[in-house]
């Protein structure tokens, strides 16, 4: 059963309808599907085909639109029911989290947000195409702990090294530090632009903030 539900799920965002992902979303979670699962092994499983068939010239544009409420249709239902099921209420630490300038992917970096908040962060969500100079100024305001930058074209991965640049720039670092992902990029990128982490997926992300809060708890000693 939960293997033809997910069949469905990932045809309906290839289908890019968005009333069909919404009522296979109500489905799963009135089945007790976890919530993430569907994303992970139905929805997410969708999105990545069509951008395939995308990147080969099969799809085009208004298609992979389609495909992208139909997504995002999806996610409406399931992300509030992941929050609920985060457990931890205590704040494990501030994320400040946003898409580099010129992009404006969001469907990877809005789950992110979504699993890091069950997780217990707390996390204050820039939106898309945000510049180096946006991050740093709401890092200083609410005393971050982490910045995350989320890119998923080639062309704006070197927002992520911007961001990096800045913060160092205002001595934030490493006090701050700075995580990235999306699809494009790779460990290689990560350590190239000397970030702090790099994660190829959501649920990695939480473990790899939690590491990474492991390393901070004592502000400001934190050897280069
Ligand atoms: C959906 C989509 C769109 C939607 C976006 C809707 C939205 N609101 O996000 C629309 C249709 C608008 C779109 C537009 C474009 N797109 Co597009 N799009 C995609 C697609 C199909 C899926 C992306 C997605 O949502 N994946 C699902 C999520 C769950 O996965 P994810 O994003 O990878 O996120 C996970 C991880 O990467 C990680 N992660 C993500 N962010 C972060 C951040 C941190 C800090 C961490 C730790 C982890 C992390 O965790 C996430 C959750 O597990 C991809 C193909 C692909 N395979 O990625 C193409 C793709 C990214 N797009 C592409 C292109 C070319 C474009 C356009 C330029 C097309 C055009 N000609 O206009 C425009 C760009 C506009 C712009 N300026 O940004 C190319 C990029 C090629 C390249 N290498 O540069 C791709 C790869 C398609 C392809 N095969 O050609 N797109």
């Amino acid at each position: 059963m939960p293997d033809q539900l997910f069949g469905a799920m990932r045809q309906s965002i290839i289908d890019g309808a968005p009333d069909t992902a919404t009522e296979l979303a109500q489905q799963a979670l009135a089945n007790g599907v976890d919530p993430l699962e569907a994303v992970n092994q139905g929805f997410a499983a969708g999105i990545t085909f069509a951008g395939d068939q995308f990147g080969c010239g099969q799809m085009f544009l208004p298609d992979l639109l389609a495909s992208a409420e139909a997504m995002k249709a999806a996610m409406n239902v399931l992300e509030p029911e992941m929050l609920k099921h985060g457990s931890q209420r205590e704040a494990l630490g501030k994320v400040v989290l946003g898409t580099a300038k010129g992009d404006i992917h969001d469907i990877g970096k809005n789950l992110v947000a979504t699993i890091l908040s069950a997780s217990g962060f707390q996390i204050f969500d820039l939106g898309t195409s945000v510049t180096p100079e946006q991050f740093v100024a709401k890092a200083k305001e609410v005393d971050a702990d982490i910045v995350g930058v989320s890119a998923l074209l080639t062309t704006t991965m070197a927002g992520q090294k911007a961001v990096i640049e800045a913060l160092d720039r205002d001595g934030l670092r490493p006090r701050i530090k700075a995580i990235i992902g999306g699809a494009a990029v790779t460990s290689k990128w990560a350590a190239e632009i000397g970030a702090d982490g790099y994660s190829r997926n959501a649920i990695d992300a939480v473990e790899l903030a939690k590491n990474l809060m492991g390393k901070v708890t004592n502000k400001g000693t934190v050897p280069a």
